[in-house]
């Protein structure tokens, strides 16, 4: 567990339990994680009589709609006038950045629970755990202690999505033994693990398919091979219908080839600044060269956003960075 913590996990039950009103944080380009543990924990506390909405400063992807029953918008703007929040709480966000445009509330949340191992201190009360799998480890713990008698089948289902999601189906050297006996406890309270792992690794829509097979035929291998690049340009998606999110796996795909020990994903956002994806085998740690850009994320993926005057430069810089004979 890394130092900085200052609240325990019954610490917290207790707070949660002080208070009525709660926002729940999640943080940008969501992702199932963000998303289970932040709704696991609104349909807690609702059941025990609180009233708890969701913040978040992106939409949320289509592919990921199953686990908000369709709902695609979280904004403040989106909260019934009646409510005053009172108690803010973040999930799997590592920094203010990462909360989007609320950044500027960052030093109002209240408590944040994440597993980043850069997490950057900004909550009056935190708990991180660099060592979970997934920020839902935590949140399950959380959780346990606030419903001793058993998680009701949906919040399970939330919670074994974010495991499943961060942990790359429990194949990732993330996953620990106590990431796989959540998940067998989960799916005894009813998650429906088959159906949630084909709507996270199966199913797709056709132009994320598309956008697959583009990158499988542009991808670019750098460094001896042990570099896998694929640069998709604003130009890349309009020609070819590509939403952002029709791009997330397309570092997944990338990554697979043989002898890559680091993939990376450029997207131009806007011209001159380029999101940069990354993955790597572990070898290198990718979580500490992203951070060197002001991004972040864990050393088998992480994330940045660099500014150059093309793709290729940006990602230049971050290559430079992994330290391979060229
Ligand atoms: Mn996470």
């Amino acid at each position: 567990m890394t130092t900085g913590n200052n609240i325990t996990i019954n610490g917290i039950r207790k707070m949660l339990y002080r208070h009525d009103n709660f926002l729940v944080f999640m943080h940008e380009n969501p992702d199932a994680d963000t998303i289970g543990s932040a709704f696991a924990l609104i349909y807690t506390l609702r059941s025990i009589g609180k009233k708890a909405y969701p913040v978040c400063c992106d939409k949320i992807p289509r592919s990921l709609m199953f686990l908000t029953d369709d709902e695609r918008f979280f904004g403040t703007e989106d909260l019934p006038e009646d409510f005053t929040p009172e108690f803010l709480i973040s999930v799997d966000v590592a920094s203010p950045t990462q909360l989007g445009k609320y950044h500027f509330m960052a030093a109002k949340i209240d408590l944040s629970l994440d597993h980043h191992p850069g997490h950057e201190e900004f909550a009056q009360y935190r708990f991180i755990d660099s060592k979970a799998g997934a920020c839902a480890e935590i949140i399950y713990r959380v959780i346990c202690r606030m419903l001793p008698d058993g998680i009701p089948e949906k919040t399970a289902s939330l919670m074994y999505a974010a495991l499943a999601a961060d942990t790359g189906g429990f194949r990732y050297s993330n996953t620990t033994p106590f990431t796989h006996k959540i998940a067998a406890k989960l799916i005894e309270y009813g998650a429906n693990h088959a159906q949630i792992c084909r709507n996270l690794f199966e199913m797709k829509t056709k132009t994320a398919l598309s956008a697959e097979a583009f990158a499988m035929e542009h991808v670019e291998y750098l460094c001896g091979g042990k570099v896998s690049y694929v640069k998709i340009t604003e130009k890349d998606k309009a020609e070819h219908g590509f939403e952002d999110e029709d791009t997330y796996d397309v570092i997944n795909v990338i990554r697979r080839a043989e002898g890559v020990k680091v993939a990376i994903l450029s997207r131009e956002k806007q011209p001159g600044i380029f999101k940069i994806s990354t993955r790597s085998t572990g070898e290198i740690d990718m979580s500490k060269i992203c951070a060197m850009f002001g991004g972040g994320g864990h050393v088998g993926a992480a994330g940045c956003s660099v500014k150059a005057d093309k793709a290729d430069e940006a990602v230049e810089r971050i290559i430079d960075e992994c330290g391979f004979d060229r």
